[in-house]
């Protein structure tokens, strides 16, 4: 078993079961000029997660653990995308990357640095969790994954979501602060503090240095 100082305390894990879950690192949301910074959003705080998360991928890919990615995003026909998110965002428009978060478009794609390697999965997600109508289920039953590692982008949409559905499901989940990203420092900074709040409700919190040093052993 390996141990990661973490709050609300130490997160153990089994590396045989653990996997790494990598979330919506794409360029619609992280790159300058495209559909996030076209919302009024300062990319530079989701660009931030790319450097810390590019030496986790590093170390870990080093390790036999698993990495799995995934990508919000719709069917070019947007027959997958529920009438309320449709009618709300900028779904399926063209944008600076491409039509916004459809699948196949450059912007749709997850950024250059994090590219998946391998044989990595990639998981492509309709929803805000990564449990919602996607083979992840499946994915962790197949390789017997019981905790996840998890980063990527928003902290209190995409990641939350799926931490929640995670915790529902009995997956125990360490959630990395610099490796998380939000475009409002509040909810970054309150994300991150309810998913350990109450002796963990939702999981564990840690940052990637600790991590490392833990793999590295
Ligand atoms: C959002 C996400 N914020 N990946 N997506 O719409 O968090």
């Amino acid at each position: 078993m390996a141990t990661v100082d973490a709050r609300p305390g130490p997160f153990v894990f089994d590396p045989a079961t653990t996997a790494l879950l990598v979330i919506d690192m794409q360029r619609d949301f992280l790159l300058p000029g495209g559909f996030g910074e076209s919302l009024g959003n300062d990319v530079s705080r989701l660009r931030r997660t790319i450097e810390p998360l590019t030496a986790l991928l590093a170390a870990w890919r080093a390790t036999s653990m698993p990495v799995i990615h995934t990508r919000e995003g719709h069917l070019p026909d947007l027959s997958d995308c529920p009438p309320a998110k449709l009618a709300r965002g900028a779904i399926g428009q063209e944008g600076a990357f491409g039509r916004i978060l459809v699948r196949g478009e450059y912007g749709h794609d997850i950024v250059d640095e994090l590219q998946p390697v391998g044989d990595e999965v990639v998981i492509d997600k309709p929803g805000k969790g990564a449990f919602y109508a996607t083979e992840l289920t499946d994915v962790l039953e197949k390789g017997n994954v019981r905790s996840l590692v998890v980063t990527g982008v928003t902290t209190e949409v995409c990641v939350h979501t799926t931490v929640r559905e995670a915790n529902d499901r009995g997956y125990e989940c360490l959630v990395l602060a610099d490796c998380v990203g939000s475009y409002f420092p509040e909810f970054q900074r309150v994300g991150l503090e309810m998913i350990a709040a109450q002796g963990g409700i939702f999981g564990w919190v840690s940052d990637s240095p600790t991590l490392i040093e833990e793999i590295a052993r």
